[in-house]
């Protein structure tokens, strides 16, 4: 039987894992599949930031270590940001160590990543047990952890993340789905509509920094890589009117979600 892509169809096959509970449910109801990428350094220019586009995400990533004027009020703030607006909290760490310093990274240091990120990114490359060292950690109650991504193909210029990579990393998550919400991909990664797929690498405008950066249009991201959710940093935060850029990224990306067949 032909697989049915229409997020309708499946919404009840994504809500069988917590975060994709959450975030199909955003979705949904706000009508949106941008993540936008809070990639500025000062805590006020990122609650700033979210005053101007909450209504037009899903989900806001952040790099904690960026920031150089942490605090736990910034992370309150957000947290109260995202409860009365609707969005997911998305830590972009992507860790890639053994198990043991995984679970030191998400839970100890200045930053105590699990006590507030609902998501985080981690690379494939040191093997599925750096997973089965995350479910311990989404296990403890403690915590504000409902899934991760796995990063199977990186949108720079020259990432190795390519041959047998993302397929490998394919076969990790499809062994622990209820903590895997799914792939940083450039182009959908497997077959299985039970997964989102998240797509860095946007931009309306530009085709690349100049530092490896790759971008695409949200129609070459959605409609032809066929990705859910796309990641956007500077094409929105830098924009003059960061507001209505925002909600130009979000319109585009979810007409060309919702118009999708397959
Ligand atoms: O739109 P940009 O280029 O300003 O920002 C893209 C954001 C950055 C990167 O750290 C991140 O997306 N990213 C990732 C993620 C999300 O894991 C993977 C990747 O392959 N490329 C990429 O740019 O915050």
């Amino acid at each position: 039987r032909a697989i049915c892509w229409s997020l309708e169809n499946r919404k009840l096959l994504l809500s069988k894992n917590p975060l994709n509970k959450h975030i199909i449910e955003i979705m949904m109801s706000k009508q949106t599949n941008l993540c936008v990428a809070a990639d500025l350094t000062k805590t006020s220019e990122i609650i700033e930031l979210v005053q101007k586009i909450h209504s037009f995400i899903c989900a806001l990533k952040l790099h904690i270590d960026i920031i150089e004027d942490f605090s736990w009020d910034f992370i309150t703030s957000l947290q109260t940001l995202a409860q009365e607006h609707k969005f997911v909290l998305f830590e972009d760490r992507k860790f890639a160590d053994i198990g043991k310093t995984m679970e030191l990274q998400l839970n100890k240091g200045i930053y105590k990543i699990s006590s507030w990120a609902n998501m985080v990114t981690v690379h494939s490359v040191a093997g599925d047990a750096t997973i089965s060292t995350f479910r311990e950690v989404v296990e403890n109650q403690n915590t504000a952890m409902e899934g991760c991504l796995l990063i199977a193909e990186l949108s720079t210029e020259g990432a190795l993340t390519r041959d047998f990579y993302p397929k490998e990393t394919v076969e990790f998550a499809k062994k622990y789905p209820n903590f895997v919400g799914g792939f940083i991909c450039q182009k959908r990664c497997h077959d299985d509509p039970s997964f989102l797929y998240w797509t860095p690498g946007v931009n309306q405008e530009q085709r690349g920094d100049g530092a490896g950066q790759q971008w695409r249009s949200i129609q070459q991201a959605v409609t032809q890589d066929k990705n859910d959710i796309i990641i956007v940093g500077r094409a929105i935060t830098s924009a003059q009117d960061v507001k209505a850029e925002a909600e130009r990224y979000a319109t585009a990306g979810w007409s060309s979600l919702i118009s999708r067949s397959d």
